[in-house]
Formats: structure tokens, C-alpha cells, sequence
């Protein structure tokens, strides 16, 4: 029999690349979709099985990390082995527009779920996506030893939630894991976040779609890996003895002006003629630096991030060239590449 998990966030980035990683392993997975009055599944509609099918290996439920009566039923129904917890209001510019929903769908929630694990009696192995921005303003390199100085209400939550997962360890034995994940992209990539807001711009700006950019701080250093590997570090991290928490990053640090550059320059464009300032998209406090020393996951997890920046950003370019061309020809949108 293989193992059965369950994931939040299933529709989003890291929920749809780990939803086939598991099932590539034999898994059974089950995935929580919140309701929604527009399709919010295009990122796993590829590897949706029919309600109709027999003896599905993957499971949508409709349920919302806020109704924690909600998931205690359906842990108890399900018994899954391992659940990762990877659903938030994941935006850090909007959850300073938006800091008490953030706070409960990011911060309290995966108390919730910690909860309704012990509530529910069952043996789940849980992984709670924990963040960069957890370190906000101390300074890099940093590592599973750095003290946290969150600068977002996002960046707080997930400190919250940070700590309830390592108390649910402390307290009652679970075997409760963080994964301190630096930033990491893909082509499915929300397309308000910087790198896909770039390479969906450079895409469209190609096509005579459109001729500028409009972005804020260029001056902010990131360490950006690839988001199928990252979900194998989660993976990875469940399958140890011991319950650990462990940092994911490339190490490699680029500003966002070397993303626009790199990424540009692949198109044959000069970002400089297309890219324009708007304070709007400023955060009242900014995380200046963040360059992941991932030496742990490396040594007792034997990963090592393979995509670097610069063939992130080509990676990225060529999808969205690829998918803004099969909208203009009508054809299917491809959503794995
Ligand atoms: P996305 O924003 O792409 O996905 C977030 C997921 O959470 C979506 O499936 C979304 O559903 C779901 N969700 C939001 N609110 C609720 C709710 N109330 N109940 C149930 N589900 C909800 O994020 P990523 O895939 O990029 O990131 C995955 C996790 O990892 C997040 O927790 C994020 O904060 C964290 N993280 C991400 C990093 C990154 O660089 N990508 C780095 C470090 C941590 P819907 O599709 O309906 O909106
Ligand atoms: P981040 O990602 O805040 O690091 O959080 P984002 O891509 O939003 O910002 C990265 C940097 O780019 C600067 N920036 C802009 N950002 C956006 N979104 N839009 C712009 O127009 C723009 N112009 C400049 C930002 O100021 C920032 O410095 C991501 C999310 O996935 C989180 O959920 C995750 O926890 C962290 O990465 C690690």
C-alpha cells in the first residue's frame, strides 16, 4: 500500500509541482480547494481525475484553512501519513493591506491544522511551509540559527506559525517539520510576484501586447531557485528519523535590476526602455537582503539546488513567449512545461 498525504494549497505553485511529486512516488494525494466563483485549479487541472473514476489517486475537498471544524473531519476521514501545509495568503505587499486575514490564514491556521491533528488522534508527519521572510532585516547569510526580525504582516504570521510547529513537536511528540524556503519560482508562478510580473511583461511587451512595466524597489537582493526542486526538499524532509527544521536555497543572490536584466536580455529586449517606476508597489518596511545558507539540507538531506538565477529567469521567459503565443493562436494553454 503507498502512503497517502494531504496538502493545502494544493491549486497554487508549490501544491501543484508537489501534487505530482507525490504521486510519481505512488502516493495517494488529497488536495484542499477552497470555493471559488472562478476556476482556481488551472495549476492541477492536468492531473485532475474524475469524481467518477475508481480508485483515485488524486482527490480534491472543498474546504478553507479558516474552518477548523472542517479539517478535523476530514483528517479523520482520510488518516493521511504526511501533510504539508502549504496554503497562505502568500502576497507580503498584500498582507499589509490585508495584515488580520493574513494573520488567520497565514499565522493562526497552521496552528489550526496542528490542532486538528491532535484533535482528530491520527500520526500525520506534518510539514509547515515556513518562509525567508521570517529573517526579514537580519542580515544574510542566513541559516536555521538565525534569529528572526520579520518586516510584514506576512513575515509575522509565519514566525507564528514557525514556533506552533516547533511547540506541537516540543509538546506532544508530533512529528513536525519546518522548511524555511527562500524564494523559489517557476513558470507557474503567481503572475504578481516580481520574477513572473517580469517575464509575463517581457512576453506580452514581445507580442506587441503591451510596452511598459511598472515596478517598485529594483534594489532588493533575493536568492530566486526552482520550485520543482524545491518541493523534493519538502519531501525529503519528512522521510528523516527525526523531525528537523531545515533552510532551502540556492546561496546565489541576484537584485531584482540583475532579474530584469538577465531575463530581458534573453528576449532580445533593453529593459530600460520598458521598465518604469511606481512607488505603489514600495512595502512600508522592505527586506533588503535574503541568501540562504541551505549547508543542513544539503548534508542531511543530500539536496542541493541545481537552478541558478540566471537559467531561472530563461526558464520563465521561454514559457511565458510560449503560452502568450499559444493564446494568440487560440490554442490550448499549455500549463506544464
Ligand atoms: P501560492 O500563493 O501560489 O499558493 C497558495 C495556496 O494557498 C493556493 O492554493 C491558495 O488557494 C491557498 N489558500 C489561500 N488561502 C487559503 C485558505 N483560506 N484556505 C485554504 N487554502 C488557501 O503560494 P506558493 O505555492 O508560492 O507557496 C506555498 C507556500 O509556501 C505558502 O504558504 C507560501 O507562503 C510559502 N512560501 C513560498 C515561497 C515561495 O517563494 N514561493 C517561499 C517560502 C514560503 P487559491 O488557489 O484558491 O488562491
Ligand atoms: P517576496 O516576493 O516579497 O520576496 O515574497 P515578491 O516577488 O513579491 O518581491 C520580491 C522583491 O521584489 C520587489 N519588487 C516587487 N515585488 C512585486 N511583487 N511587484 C513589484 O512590482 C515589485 N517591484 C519590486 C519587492 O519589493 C521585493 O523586494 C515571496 C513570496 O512567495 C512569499 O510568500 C515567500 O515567503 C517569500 O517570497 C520567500
Amino acid at each position: 500500500m503507498g502512503k497517502t498525504a494531504l496538502i493545502t494549497g494544493v491549486t497554487g505553485q508549490d501544491g501543484s509541482y508537489l501534487a505530482e511529486l507525490l504521486l510519481s512516488k505512488g502516493y495517494t494525494v488529497h488536495g484542499i480547494v477552497r470555493r471559488s466563483s472562478t476556476f482556481n485549479t488551472e495549476r492541477i487541472d492536468h492531473i485532475y481525475q474524475d469524481p467518477q473514476e475508481q480508485n483515485r489517486s488524486f482527490v480534491l475537498h472543498h474546504a478553507d484553512l479558516t474552518d477548523g471544524i472542517a479539517l478535523v473531519s476530514l483528517l479523520r476521514d482520510l488518516r493521511p501519513d504526511e501533510i504539508y501545509n502549504l496554503g497562505a495568503q502568500s502576497h507580503v505587499r498584500v498582507s499589509f493591506d490585508a495584515p488580520l486575514y493574513t494573520g488567520d490564514v497565514t499565522g493562526l491556521s497552521a496552528l489550526r491544522l496542528l490542532e486538528s491533528v491532535r484533535a482528530s488522534g491520527i500520526e500525520a508527519r506534518v510539514y509547515q511551509a515556513s518562509s525567508s521572510e521570517m529573517f526579514g532585516a537580519a542580515p544574510p547569510p542566513q541559516n536555521e540559527h538565525t534569529p528572526f526580525h520579520p518586516r510584514s504582516p506576512y513575515g509575522c504570521a509565519k514566525v507564528f506559525a514557525y514556533w506552533a510547529t516547533v511547540n506541537y513537536r516540543e509538546a506532544y511528540g508530533m512529528y513536525a517539520v519546518n522548511g524555511i524556503l527562500f524564494n523559489h519560482e517557476s513558470p507557474r508562478r503567481g503572475e504578481t510576484f516580481v520574477t513572473r510580473k517580469i517575464t509575463r511583461a517581457i512576453a506580452r511587451i514581445k507580442a506587441g501586447l503591451q510596452d511598459r512595466l511598472y515596478l517598485g524597489n529594483l534594489d532588493a537582493v533575493r536568492d530566486w531557485g526552482y520550485a520543482p526542486e524545491y518541493v523534493d526538499a519538502m519531501w525529503r524532509m519528512l522521510q528523516r528519523d527525526e523531525p528537523e527544521d531545515y533552510v532551502v536555497a540556492t546561496g546565489e543572490a541576484a537584485t531584482v535590476r540583475q532579474f530584469l536584466e538577465v531575463a530581458f536580455e534573453h528576449a532580445g529586449l533593453d529593459w530600460t526602455e520598458h521598465v518604469r517606476y511606481d512607488p505603489k508597489y514600495e512595502r512600508p518596511s522592505e527586506v533588503d537582503a535574503l541568501i540562504g545558507d541551505a549547508s543542513k539540507a544539503r548534508d542531511l538531506l543530500d539536496w542541493k539546488a541545481q537552478v541558478k538565477v540566471a537559467e531561472l529567469a530563461r526558464i520563465m521567459v521561454d514559457a511565458d513567449i510560449r503560452q502568450v503565443a499559444d493564446q494568440l493562436s487560440g490554442a490550448t494553454i499549455r500549463i506544464d512545461r
